[in-house]
């Protein structure tokens, strides 16, 4: 056994630290500041080529392993989470859908514009009335000669109105519960498809996260993605892959906490000396390093284990779980570190804490990561 990254990854992931440090970190607080997409930082990624790292190179990637890209989106997120989540979007359920699903025609069409950063992708599962139980969509597709027709809603989609691209999942019966599910790529401007409101969230700011509705919109025959049928499936292993990057940015943001955390306390004087030489304080700090190793490790074992083809969906559930749980926790504690400092915007550990709660509760709330778990446990897996 062996716990180290290969040269490779090691390098790769010296480069993505100074990126990130470089080119995203310092214009975080701004985005967040001004609910702004980050267009010039993912245009920049884009050039470096980051925005396909795992797709293979025939198709416009960087051919890298799915580790290598784990790396990038810890890296990213510890400087901006925000900036995280629209690479993870982006890459595990915006461009991945088509890389595995696709006909070669649509792989052809979306996936080297996507992996190139021409184009942003998106994912559209969740509704109104469709949240953990995802196999209760409403969203409705009826064929029609050539054409399907869709008509319905989808909330909380990150990207929404800066992709190109939309996998969305519809419904033909909703009497054949989650085998009635259809995927469906859909354009921008496919007439019928529009973005709906913009929410007001309480962290992830640049992430812009709008509702998208479908009135009689029409979508070619050739743009259904897999078999009539198979979209619930699909959704739930690109859930798989999705859930370890999201595992990856709460990473990123503990880790973020703990920098900023250690930093701070060995600064900040009080009573003549550190508060860092203070046991209630550097015991804290002892306890959230402790936890954000634990979270990487199985954050990196699920990486691995996807990339070896091997199942990972227990792993994955249970990194996203752990790695996101620590995000919050190693948030907490960095303000708590901070004092009264730790409350003003003056300093990054307010925006972590509030980055951090969503990682809990979106790509399957922590909740569904347990019963993901449980299930295997009972299938002896
Ligand atoms: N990979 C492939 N197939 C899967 C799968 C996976 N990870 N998980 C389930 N399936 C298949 C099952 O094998 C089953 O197939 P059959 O019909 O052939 O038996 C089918 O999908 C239905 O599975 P299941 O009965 O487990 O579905 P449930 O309705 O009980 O839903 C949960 C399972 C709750 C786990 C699912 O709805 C879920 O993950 N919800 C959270 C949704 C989510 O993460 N939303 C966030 C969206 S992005 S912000």
């Amino acid at each position: 056994m062996d716990f180290r990254l290969t040269a490779e990854q090691a390098a790769s992931q010296k480069l993505f630290r100074e990126f990130a440090e470089k080119e995203i970190a310092p214009y975080a607080a701004h985005y967040d500041e001004t609910a702004q997409f980050p267009a010039e930082i993912i245009k920049k990624m884009a050039a470096q080529g980051f925005m396909g790292i795992p797709i293979p190179r025939e198709y416009g990637g960087a051919g890298q392993d799915f580790l290598t890209y784990i790396l990038f989106l810890e890296e990213v997120s510890r400087a901006c989470a925000s900036t995280g989540v629209i690479l993870a979007v982006h890459t595990s359920v915006g461009t991945f859908p088509i890389y595995l699903y696709g006909t070669e025609e649509q792989r052809r069409k979306y996936v080297p514009k996507l992996a190139g950063g021409e184009y942003i992708g998106a994912y559209a599962l969740t509704e109104p009335g469709a949240g953990s139980d995802a196999a209760s969509l409403r969203t409705s597709a009826r064929r029609e000669g050539d054409e399907y027709v869709l008509n319905g809603s989808k909330i909380f989609i990150s990207n929404g109105g800066h992709a190109e691209v939309y996998t969305v999942f519809a419904t033909l019966d909703r009497k054949l519960g989650s085998r009635g599910i259809t995927a469906f790529l859909v354009d921008k401007d496919t007439p019928g498809f529009r973005v709906g409101a913009v929410e007001k969230k309480m962290g992830l700011n640049a992430d812009i996260t709008t509702e998208l509705i479908f009135e009689d919109c029409r979508v070619p025959a050739s743009q259904r993605l897999g078999e009539e049928g198979e979209g619930f499936k699909i959704a739930m292993s690109l859930l798989d892959g999705g859930r370890i990057g999201i595992a990856a940015q709460g990473l990123g943001i503990a880790q973020a906490a703990l920098d900023e955390a250690l930093k701070y306390t060995r600064k900040r004087e009080q009573f003549g000396q550190p508060v860092f030489d203070f046991q209630a304080v550097s015991f804290k700090l002892a306890n959230m390093a402790t936890r954000i190793e634990a979270a990487r490790l199985l954050v990196y074992q699920a990486a691995w284990l996807k990339q070896n083809n091997l199942p990972c969906g227990k792993q994955a559930s249970m990194a996203k779980m752990y790695a996101t749980d620590t995000a919050m926790y190693a948030a907490i504690e960095a303000v708590q570190a901070f004092g009264g400092y730790g409350y003003i915007r003056d300093y990054p550990v307010e925006r972590l804490f509030r980055d951090a709660k969503v990682t809990q509760i979106y790509e399957g709330t922590n909740q569904i990561q347990r019963l993901v778990i449980a299930r295997a446990l009972q299938k002896g897996l």
